[in-house]
């Protein structure tokens, strides 16, 4: 019994008071929150004292690579769009450059690409060291055919697809069936002018 009466009384004066915040705020101030102490005044004297902080005050300017949060937003360097890289070419189109913070923009390290090469030497139908040539100064492999009149003869780079044998017509005195009777190993299977009736050369 007791409790309940102590219980009822703590409603009662919890309405009552909420009551009478309701109508000083609605009759007062349009202060949201609290009481008499926090007027215009006060909301005035809080503006005054953001300006008045003095040098340590972040004027909020546009992010910039340089190791400080221009935008105060607590973040430095975030969110910038990269410039490119300096190597446009080749596989290095994908590149663009790299915030270091003070330093600013720095050139991104080019060999994080498993297609770059300092020295292009790869026969892949790229410009792997991003100088403007694709599959330049390549050391081609031998040929399948490498006697007789085919001596020499290298493979040659297809760009995708790899090396492959060069265009032996193109060799001279090169026959793809020997048919020539000239003391010359001309379609390159290491016999010479066989097969040719009453060849003497
Ligand atoms: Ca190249
Ligand atoms: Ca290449
Ligand atoms: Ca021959
Ligand atoms: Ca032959």
């Amino acid at each position: 019994m007791g409790k309940s009466v102590i219980r009822a009384a703590v409603c009662v004066s919890l309405l009552l008071a909420v009551g009478c915040d309701e109508e000083e705020t609605g009759g007062g101030t349009a202060a949201p929150m609290g009481g008499e102490a926090v007027g215009d005044a006060g909301a005035g004297a809080a503006a005054d004292a953001t300006v008045d902080e003095g040098p340590d005050a972040c004027v909020p300017v546009a992010e910039e690579c340089n190791g400080v949060d221009d935008d105060c937003d607590g973040l430095g360097d975030e969110s910038l769009m990269p410039p490119p890289a300096d190597r446009t070419e080749g596989i290095c189109g994908l590149f663009f450059k790299q915030c270091t913070g003070p330093d600013g923009w720095q050139e991104p390290n080019y060999r994080v690409s498993p297609e770059y090469q300092d020295e292009e030497d790869r026969c892949d139908g790229q410009d792997n060291d991003c100088d403007g040539t694709v599959d330049e100064n390549l050391s081609p492999p031998p040929a399948s055919l490498t006697v007789g009149v085919c001596e020499d003869a290298l493979q040659e780079c297809t760009g995708v697809l790899g090396f492959d044998d060069p265009d032996y017509t193109a060799i001279e005195n090169y026959e793809a069936q020997e048919m020539t009777c000239d003391g010359l190993d001309n379609d390159c299977d290491g016999s010479v002018d066989e097969r040719l009736a009453g060849c003497m050369p």
